[in-house]
């Protein structure tokens, strides 16, 4: 079965949940949506990605060293891991990414091999979920339909930081703008239960 399309999951990791350093307002509420997803993936045999903020405890976003953020994600701590709820499927990939303390890196493709990964996989299509919306999800939907990749957004497997309140809606009409899809998941699963149905009878 060629695995055209795959699901990639952005950064659910405690630190951006509540409970976390930078946590996303009701940022683990979209985690049983995207389990759902995960599983309609992993039952098709198709990829799952997961992207994982993973800092050196002296990155460079972090306020202590003149950037934005409060401490988050860094490597092998508890806010680093990925949020318990999330059912991470055996098999699935894992791309660390902002892993050089001197760089910032909000895509999953900045500075990792997520392209070439996708690629030799035969992945032209990606539906991208997770947090948060007006960074690193944005960022990886902007590279994702540069490099040549179909994007779908299912709206209600992703949020916002809203560091500006509007921030979120900007960034949905900015992924629109650029050619992503923007959908629901039931609206997606439905369609998608037409694709897996079709690829698996021919
Ligand atoms: C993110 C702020 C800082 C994100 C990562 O995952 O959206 N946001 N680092
Ligand atoms: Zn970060």
């Amino acid at each position: 079965m060629r695995k055209e399309i795959a699901l990639i999951v952005v950064d659910l990791q405690n630190d951006f949940c509540p409970g976390g350093s930078l946590p996303v307002k009701n940022g683990d509420k979209i985690i049983p949506k995207i389990n759902k997803l995960i599983d309609r993936f992993t039952e098709n045999s198709l990829p799952v990605i997961l992207t994982r903020d993973w800092h050196p405890s002296d990155h460079c976003s972090f306020i202590r060293n003149g950037g934005p953020w409060p401490e988050h994600c860094i490597q092998n701590t508890w806010g680093a891991r990925f949020h318990p709820d999330l059912k991470v499927p055996k098999g699935a990939i894992i791309i660390s990414k902002a892993t050089q303390a001197e760089k910032e890196a909000y895509s999953g493709f900045d500075g990792t091999d997520l392209a070439s990964r996708l690629r030799s996989l035969g992945v032209n299509k990606v539906v991208v979920t997770g947090l948060a919306t007006d960074y690193c999800v944005k960022n990886t939907v902007l590279d994702a339909l540069n490099l040549g990749f179909q994007v779908i957004l299912p709206k209600d497997c992703t949020k916002g930081v809203n560091v500006k309140p509007k921030d979120t809606a900007e960034a949905f009409m900015q992924m629109k703008k650029a050619g992503a899809k923007l959908t629901y998941s039931r609206f997606f699963l439905n369609e998608f239960t037409g694709h897996a149905a079709s690829s698996s009878s021919s």
